[in-house]
Order: structure tokens, then C-alpha cells, then sequence
């Protein structure tokens, strides 16, 4: 037992004072037709959680954990392992993500690291079948090791390409023995610095064949969870390929290759592009698009990828309001790709800073959901529209007019009149939903 001070974390109401219990979170509590478990699909990222130490540019590791003391890489991987399914018990999560990396150690061959690989997968396999915890999606680090200075699927070297097509293989091996939902690809290295080396054209089709190449394999092998795409326009690389929503879905179109993916939107990807989270999801869902989410926050003042754990109510309620409008997860969720900060390095740190998370989203559910169902916020939307609901507007809306009919109506009709777009009564809404609902958080009116 690597937790010896932290038992189950259960639900205890929002009067609760236990810093070890949730307030907001309960599972079982039935909103909107669905428990909060099946809606929020909570996930707990293994390279936070498990591995980091907390060091940063500036300084080493803060964080001495007792599972990562062990030498051989294997013993260290099975203790990492277990310490992981006793956190993801206590804390009730349904679900876990990895990357191949954060599992066991690179050996030093390739052929070793798939032997490790192999090994703990089937670690892995015994531990989810006696936990009932599941593995929400795996990814290949390609961006860590030196290898990858040029990049993997976009590097010049194609050696780099065949090895990191040689990993993808064996993550999708490894997704498939799991029973994984999704598989991801978070393209770290796959930008460019500087233009004057780079043949963007060559990047961009060789990183086409590589995913084509990704979604043959799993037919294969006969793997049908959901691939994902997470999009983040900078960080490692100046320029990222899949920037962000819109770019990551136009790449996709261009290749032919929307249909067999969806997107992993990360919050603190999207302030990193200039966008709000909730602008990253509607574009997503637009397109149907939607699949999973990190779900972390940054910090303004800072500017750089901080993943924190989101503990922004208000973004939460943003982002509930999106994901429900779009009719909830089908195999993604809520993955905390998120981090304790440096002096947060006990390893209790690691419940309270989850149990905030999963707080902030319960809120963020509950609250959105209650907006949807009384249209709160739909009136205003239909009314600020209603133009295109008759006349001429409707003209427009169903393709029936041309540029010299609509100059002939202009003509006639050049005395215009707008009305105001209410945003601060909207916000002022969604302060009172959130507002009230906390007030009855208590009461689990909902349960079934
Ligand atoms: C990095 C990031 C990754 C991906 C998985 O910013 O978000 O951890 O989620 O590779
Ligand atoms: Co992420």
C-alpha cells in the first residue's frame, strides 16, 4: 500500500468539511437521465500523476515517491503500476491514460523496450481485470527522447519516421490487449522552427501516410476504439502542425481522413492558441468532431502550457455547456492532464488536487445541464437571429437569392436597425445558475 493515510474517497455534500471526500462529485447522483460517473468519464493521466517529480527548468524534483525508487526498470513499472491502481480505487475513477513511456522505461534497444512493453501490458491487463478500471486511451511519446529533435511522423530523417511508426504499431498492439476507447496522437515535435529548413509539403503528406497508415494497422488487428487527435499550437515546437481545432479538422479534410478521427481538445491547448476552451469544443462539435478531453487550466500571467488542475468553476460550466450541447462523451471523457505544483509535493497532494478537479467539473455538469434544460440562454440566441426566420433572411438561409436581388432589397431597405446582443445579462445568468446550484448542491434532488 503506497496511500497508507487516504481511504476511499466518497461523497459527502458540499456541508462537508473532510478534505478527503468529494462535495460536488456524486457518482451515483442521476443528472439529466445519466449518473455523473457515466457523463463525466473521469480518467487519471499516469505521466503526472505517477512519474513526474516535479522538476521544472530551473530546479529538480521535489517529489519522492516511493514507487519510483526502485532501480530495474521493470520492478519500478510494477510498483508505479500498483501505486496507480490503489489511487485510481481511493479515488473512484473509471479510467487511466498513458503514454508507452510513462508505463515502464525505454530499454536500449527498441526490441528491449517492446519486451518491457510487452510485459507490462500484460501487468496491466491482471490489474484492470480485478479493478474494473479502464484504460480511456494510450499514446507513443514521441517527443522525449533525442530521437525526436527533428520530430517523428514529420521528421527530415526517415529512419526517425520508421521508428516511430514501429511504436504507433506497438501502442495500437497494446490498445487493442487493453480494450482502450481511444488512441491518441499528440504531435509534440511535429512543427517546425524555422521555415528556411523545412519542406512543409513533405511534412504534412508524410504525416498524412503515417496516420492512414495508423488506422490500416488497427482494421487489422482488428481494433476499433476511437482514434483522437490532440490539437496544441506551440510547446515544444515554435509552430505546431495540428494548431488547433479548426487547422487539425481542415488537415484532415484535405488528407481524406475525417472520418476515421475525432479530437482531443485540452483546455490549456486552447488558451495557448488565443482561444477560449469553449470556442475549441463548438468548433469541434460543428464538425462532429468531439471525442475527449484534457481537462486542465493555465495561468494568464504566465502564458505557457502550466496544466494545471482545473479548479475554474465558471470554464467548467463553459465547457460542461459545450460537451452537453453536443450530446455529451461516447468513448472519450474528462482526462486530468494536469499537475500538483512544485511545493504541492506530498503525495496526498495528489488525492486533494484530483478531488478539486472532479468537484469543479460535478459543478460545471450540473450547472450547464440545468441551463439546458430550462433554455436559459436559448431566447436570446433565437431572437438575436430571428431575421433569418422570414423575408428576405430566409432567402438567404435556404440559398435563394443572388447578389443583384439582394442589392435590389438593400436599395429599398437601407434604413437599418440592430438590437443589442444582451452579453452581460447572459453572463449575469450564468452567474445565477452557477450561484444557485451550489446552494443546492446538498440536496441531490436528482437522484434517481
Ligand atoms: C502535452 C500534452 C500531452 C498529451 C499526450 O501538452 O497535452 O500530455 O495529452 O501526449
Ligand atoms: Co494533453
Amino acid at each position: 500500500m503506497f496511500f497508507k493515510n487516504v481511504g476511499m474517497i466518497e461523497y459527502e455534500g458540499a456541508d462537508s468539511e473532510n478534505p478527503y471526500a468529494f462535495k460536488y462529485y456524486n457518482p451515483d447522483e442521476y443528472v439529466g437521465g445519466k449518473t455523473m460517473k457515466e457523463h463525466l468519464r473521469f480518467a487519471v493521466a499516469y505521466w503526472h500523476t505517477f512519474d513526474a517529480d516535479g522538476k521544472d527548468p530551473f530546479g529538480d524534483g521535489t517529489m519522492f515517491r516511493a514507487w519510483n525508487r526502485l532501480t530495474h526498470p521493470l520492478d519500478k513499472a510494477k510498483a508505479r503500476a500498483e501505486s496507480a491502481f490503489e489511487f485510481f480505487e481511493k479515488l473512484g475513477v473509471p479510467y487511466f491514460c498513458f503514454h508507452d513511456v510513462d508505463i515502464v522505461d525505454e530499454g536500449a534497444t527498441l526490441r528491449e523496450t517492446f519486451a518491457y512493453l510487452d510485459q507490462m501490458s500484460s501487468f496491466l491487463k491482471e490489474m484492470m481485470e480485478t479493478s474494473r478500471v479502464q484504460l480511456l486511451w494510450n499514446t507513443a511519446n514521441m517527443f522525449t527522447h533525442p530521437r525526436y529533435v527533428h520530430g517523428a511522423a514529420t521528421s527530415c530523417n526517415a529512419d526517425v519516421y520508421a521508428y516511430a511508426a514501429a511504436k504507433v504499431k506497438k501502442g495500437l498492439d497494446i490498445a487493442n490487449e487493453l480494450g482502450a476507447e481511444n488512441y491518441v496522437f499528440w504531435g509534440g515535435r511535429e512543427g517546425y522552427e524555422t521555415l528556411l529548413n523545412t519542406d512543409m509539403k513533405l511534412e504534412l503528406e508524410n504525416l498524412a501516410s503515417f496516420y492512414r497508415m495508423a488506422v490500416e494497422y488497427a482494421r487489422e488487428i482488428g481494433f476499433d476504439g476511437q482514434f483522437l487527435i490532440e490539437p496544441k499550437p506551440k510547446e515544444p515546437t515554435k509552430h505546431q502542425y495540428d494548431f488547433d481545432a479548426a487547422t487539425t479538422i481542415a488537415f484532415l479534410e484535405t488528407y481524406d481522413l475525417k472520418d476515421h478521427f475525432k479530437l482531443n481538445l485540452e483546455a490549456n491547448h486552447a488558451t495557448l492558441a488565443g482561444h477560449t476552451f469553449e470556442h475549441e469544443l463548438r468548433v469541434a462539435a460543428l464538425h462532429d468532431m468531439l471525442g475527449s478531453i484534457d481537462a486542465n487550466q493555465g495561468d494568464l500571467l504566465l502564458g505557457w502550457d502550466t496544466d494545471e488542475f482545473p479548479t475554474d468553476l465558471y470554464s467548467a460550466v463553459l465547457a460542461m455547456y459545450e460537451i452537453l450541447k453536443a450530446g455529451g462523451f461516447k468513448t472519450g471523457g474528462i482526462n486530468f492532464d494536469a499537475k500538483v505544483r512544485r511545493p504541492s509535493f506530498a503525495d496526498e497532494d495528489l488525492f486533494h488536487a484530483h478531488i478539486a478537479g472532479m468537484d469543479t467539473y460535478a459543478v460545471g455538469l450540473k450547472v450547464a445541464s440545468r441551463l439546458l434544460e430550462d433554455k436559459a440562454l436559448d431566447q436570446v440566441i433565437e431572437e438575436r437571429y430571428e431575421s433569418y426566420t422570414k423575408g428576405i433572411g430566409l432567402e438567404i438561409k435556404e440559398g435563394r437569392t443572388d447578389l443583384k436581388k439582394l442589392a435590389a432589397y438593400a436599395l429599398e431597405h437601407d434604413h437599418i436597425e440592430n438590437q443589442s446582443g444582451r452579453q452581460e445579462r447572459l453572463k449575469a445568468t450564468v452567474n445565477r445558475y452557477l450561484l444557485n446550484a451550489l446552494r443546492e448542491a446538498p440536496a441531490g434532488k436528482e437522484t434517481r
